[in-house]
Protein backbone atom coordinates (compact mmCIF):
# COMPACT_ATOMS: atom_id res chain seq x y z
CA UNK A 1 0.00 0.00 0.00
CA UNK A 2 1.07 3.93 -0.68
CA UNK A 3 -0.15 6.31 1.47
CA UNK A 4 0.53 10.09 -0.21
CA UNK A 5 0.51 12.67 2.75
CA UNK A 6 1.84 16.03 4.05
CA UNK A 7 3.37 15.77 7.68
CA UNK A 8 1.78 19.32 8.31
CA UNK A 9 -1.97 18.71 7.37
CA UNK A 10 -4.47 18.02 9.47
CA UNK A 11 -6.79 15.59 7.63
CA UNK A 12 -3.11 13.38 6.94
CA UNK A 13 -3.08 13.32 10.81
CA UNK A 14 -6.42 11.08 10.88
CA UNK A 15 -4.75 8.49 8.57
CA UNK A 16 -1.64 8.88 10.61
CA UNK A 17 -3.07 8.03 13.89
CA UNK A 18 -5.13 5.21 12.44
CA UNK A 19 -2.21 3.59 11.36
CA UNK A 20 -0.03 4.20 14.30
CA UNK A 21 -3.34 2.83 16.31
CA UNK A 22 -3.37 -0.38 13.85
CA UNK A 23 0.38 -0.54 13.09
CA UNK A 24 -0.43 -0.70 9.49
CA UNK A 25 2.77 0.78 7.72
CA UNK A 26 2.06 1.62 3.87
CA UNK A 27 5.10 3.07 1.70
CA UNK A 28 5.19 6.77 2.58
CA UNK A 29 4.99 9.01 -0.20
CA UNK A 30 5.47 12.88 0.39
CA UNK A 31 3.61 15.51 -1.24
CA UNK A 32 5.52 18.78 -0.90
CA UNK A 33 2.59 21.10 -1.08
CA UNK A 34 4.53 24.38 -0.55
CA UNK A 35 6.40 22.89 -4.40
CA UNK A 36 2.82 22.40 -5.55
CA UNK A 37 2.98 18.60 -6.15
CA UNK A 38 -0.49 17.82 -5.28
CA UNK A 39 -0.98 19.47 -8.55
CA UNK A 40 1.19 17.34 -10.63
CA UNK A 41 -0.46 15.61 -13.42
CA UNK A 42 0.95 12.05 -11.87
CA UNK A 43 -0.74 13.12 -8.35
CA UNK A 44 -4.38 14.37 -10.11
CA UNK A 45 -4.57 11.17 -11.81
CA UNK A 46 -4.36 9.62 -8.33
CA UNK A 47 -6.81 12.48 -6.38
CA UNK A 48 -8.03 14.81 -9.24
CA UNK A 49 -9.00 17.23 -5.81
CA UNK A 50 -4.88 17.86 -5.96
CA UNK A 51 -5.00 17.22 -2.32
CA UNK A 52 -3.74 14.54 0.62
CA UNK A 53 -4.54 12.40 2.00
CA UNK A 54 -4.98 9.41 -0.52
CA UNK A 55 -3.84 5.92 -0.96
CA UNK A 56 -3.17 3.29 -3.55
CA UNK A 57 -3.65 -0.40 -2.71
CA UNK A 58 -3.52 -2.45 -5.28
CA UNK A 59 -6.59 -1.75 -7.23
CA UNK A 60 -7.93 0.31 -4.72
CA UNK A 61 -7.45 4.26 -4.80
CA UNK A 62 -9.03 6.24 -2.02
CA UNK A 63 -9.14 9.96 -1.01
CA UNK A 64 -10.61 11.88 1.04
CA UNK A 65 -9.75 11.39 4.80
CA UNK A 66 -12.62 9.91 6.65
CA UNK A 67 -12.88 6.77 3.78
CA UNK A 68 -9.23 6.36 3.98
CA UNK A 69 -9.60 5.76 7.71
CA UNK A 70 -12.38 3.56 7.27
CA UNK A 71 -10.88 1.54 4.94
CA UNK A 72 -7.71 0.97 6.72
CA UNK A 73 -9.40 -0.27 9.91
CA UNK A 74 -11.83 -2.82 7.76
CA UNK A 75 -8.16 -3.90 6.38
CA UNK A 76 -6.62 -4.17 9.71
CA UNK A 77 -9.80 -5.82 11.51
CA UNK A 78 -9.96 -2.83 14.10
CA UNK A 79 -12.44 -1.64 16.75
CA UNK A 80 -12.22 1.67 15.82
CA UNK A 81 -14.56 0.92 13.64
CA UNK A 82 -16.87 -2.11 14.75
CA UNK A 83 -18.86 -4.34 12.00
CA UNK A 84 -22.35 -3.01 13.98
CA UNK A 85 -24.92 -0.92 14.23
CA UNK A 86 -22.42 1.93 15.96
CA UNK A 87 -20.85 2.74 12.01
CA UNK A 88 -23.83 4.76 11.91
CA UNK A 89 -23.61 7.03 14.91
CA UNK A 90 -19.78 7.02 13.73
CA UNK A 91 -20.34 8.18 10.54
CA UNK A 92 -22.91 10.86 11.17
CA UNK A 93 -20.06 12.07 13.34
CA UNK A 94 -17.52 11.92 10.56
CA UNK A 95 -20.02 13.70 8.36
CA UNK A 96 -20.33 16.32 10.94
CA UNK A 97 -16.97 17.16 11.21
CA UNK A 98 -16.38 17.40 7.51
CA UNK A 99 -19.11 19.28 6.69
CA UNK A 100 -19.26 21.70 9.83
CA UNK A 101 -16.85 21.35 12.55
CA UNK A 102 -13.78 20.75 10.18
CA UNK A 103 -14.31 23.68 7.60
CA UNK A 104 -14.85 26.42 10.98
CA UNK A 105 -11.64 25.20 12.32
CA UNK A 106 -9.84 25.23 9.06
CA UNK A 107 -10.68 28.07 7.76
CA UNK A 108 -9.57 30.00 11.04
CA UNK A 109 -6.21 27.82 10.76
CA UNK A 110 -5.75 28.81 7.01
CA UNK A 111 -6.74 32.68 7.21
CA UNK A 112 -4.45 33.15 10.52
CA UNK A 113 -1.47 30.62 9.92
CA UNK A 114 -1.40 29.54 6.32
CA UNK A 115 -1.87 32.61 4.44
CA UNK A 116 0.48 34.53 6.15
CA UNK A 117 3.36 31.70 5.87
CA UNK A 118 2.61 31.64 1.72
CA UNK A 119 2.71 34.93 1.62
CA UNK A 120 -1.19 35.26 0.53
CA UNK A 121 -1.98 38.76 2.34
CA UNK A 122 -3.19 39.85 5.15
CA UNK A 123 -5.33 37.66 7.01
CA UNK A 124 -9.33 38.48 6.47
CA UNK A 125 -10.85 39.38 9.46
CA UNK A 126 -14.49 39.05 8.04
CA UNK A 127 -14.19 35.25 7.72
CA UNK A 128 -12.15 34.86 10.83
CA UNK A 129 -15.15 36.39 12.53
CA UNK A 130 -17.84 34.01 10.58
CA UNK A 131 -15.38 30.87 11.20
CA UNK A 132 -15.22 31.76 14.99
CA UNK A 133 -18.62 32.06 15.45
CA UNK A 134 -19.33 28.60 12.92
CA UNK A 135 -16.65 27.28 15.23
CA UNK A 136 -18.39 28.47 18.89
CA UNK A 137 -21.84 27.07 17.48
CA UNK A 138 -20.58 23.11 17.09
CA UNK A 139 -18.00 23.44 19.04
CA UNK A 140 -21.18 23.52 21.30
CA UNK A 141 -22.83 20.65 19.94
CA UNK A 142 -19.68 18.31 20.74
CA UNK A 143 -18.97 19.61 24.05
CA UNK A 144 -22.73 18.56 25.25
CA UNK A 145 -22.22 15.19 23.14
CA UNK A 146 -18.57 14.45 25.38
CA UNK A 147 -20.76 15.76 28.43
CA UNK A 148 -21.74 12.52 29.26
CA UNK A 149 -19.19 9.97 27.29
CA UNK A 150 -16.02 9.42 27.16
CA UNK A 151 -15.26 9.62 23.36
CA UNK A 152 -17.58 11.07 20.67
CA UNK A 153 -19.92 7.77 19.98
CA UNK A 154 -19.35 6.34 23.89
CA UNK A 155 -17.62 4.49 25.70
CA UNK A 156 -15.23 3.27 22.95
CA UNK A 157 -13.00 5.18 21.03
CA UNK A 158 -13.66 5.13 17.20
CA UNK A 159 -12.50 6.63 14.47
CA UNK A 160 -14.35 9.62 14.82
CA UNK A 161 -12.36 10.64 17.85
CA UNK A 162 -9.43 11.05 15.79
CA UNK A 163 -11.15 12.45 12.31
CA UNK A 164 -12.64 15.59 14.82
CA UNK A 165 -9.64 15.71 16.88
CA UNK A 166 -7.74 16.47 14.16
CA UNK A 167 -9.35 19.47 12.85
CA UNK A 168 -7.77 21.28 16.63
CA UNK A 169 -4.62 19.92 15.28
CA UNK A 170 -3.69 23.88 15.32
CA UNK A 171 -6.09 25.00 17.87
CA UNK A 172 -2.83 26.76 19.99
CA UNK A 173 -1.46 28.42 17.52
CA UNK A 174 -4.74 29.41 15.70
CA UNK A 175 -6.24 31.14 18.66
CA UNK A 176 -9.14 29.02 18.71
CA UNK A 177 -10.45 29.24 22.40
CA UNK A 178 -11.33 25.78 23.70
CA UNK A 179 -11.51 27.51 27.57
CA UNK A 180 -15.34 27.35 27.13
CA UNK A 181 -15.51 23.37 25.85
CA UNK A 182 -14.44 22.01 29.15
CA UNK A 183 -15.66 18.52 28.01
CA UNK A 184 -13.68 18.78 24.73
CA UNK A 185 -10.68 19.94 26.93
CA UNK A 186 -11.06 17.10 28.62
CA UNK A 187 -11.61 14.60 25.78
CA UNK A 188 -8.80 16.43 24.29
CA UNK A 189 -6.41 15.42 27.02
CA UNK A 190 -7.77 12.02 27.23
CA UNK A 191 -6.70 11.85 23.48
CA UNK A 192 -2.98 13.04 24.11
CA UNK A 193 -2.87 9.93 26.70
CA UNK A 194 -3.21 7.44 23.74
CA UNK A 195 0.22 6.32 22.41
CA UNK A 196 -1.30 6.80 18.46
CA UNK A 197 -2.39 9.96 19.11
CA UNK A 198 0.77 11.26 20.67
CA UNK A 199 2.82 9.35 18.30
CA UNK A 200 1.17 11.83 15.67
CA UNK A 201 1.66 15.23 17.56
CA UNK A 202 3.20 17.74 14.48
CA UNK A 203 6.73 18.37 15.43
CA UNK A 204 7.31 21.71 15.92
N1 LIG B 1 -11.91 16.59 2.38
C1 LIG B 1 -10.54 16.26 2.13
C2 LIG B 1 -9.72 17.51 2.38
C3 LIG B 1 -8.26 17.28 2.09
C4 LIG B 1 -7.46 18.57 2.25
O1 LIG B 1 -8.01 19.66 2.50
N2 LIG B 1 -6.15 18.44 2.12
C5 LIG B 1 -5.28 19.58 2.20
C6 LIG B 1 -4.24 19.36 3.30
S1 LIG B 1 -5.03 19.27 4.89
C7 LIG B 1 -4.54 19.72 0.88
O2 LIG B 1 -4.04 18.74 0.36
N3 LIG B 1 -4.45 20.95 0.35
C8 LIG B 1 -3.70 21.21 -0.83
C9 LIG B 1 -4.38 22.18 -1.74
O3 LIG B 1 -5.55 22.52 -1.49
O4 LIG B 1 -3.74 22.61 -2.69
C10 LIG B 1 -10.12 15.12 3.06
O5 LIG B 1 -10.74 14.99 4.12
O6 LIG B 1 -9.22 14.34 2.71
Amino acid sequence: MKYYYNPASSNCRKVDAVLAHTGLDPERCLVDLGQGEQHRPDFLALNPNGMVPAIVDGAVKLWESNAIMAYLCSQAKSDLWPVSEARYDILRWMFWELAHFGPAANAVVFERMIKPSIRMGDPDQAKIADALERFARFGRVLDEQLADRAWVTGDTLTIADYAIAADLMYAEPAGLDLAPLSHVVRWRSRLSDLPAWKATEPKR
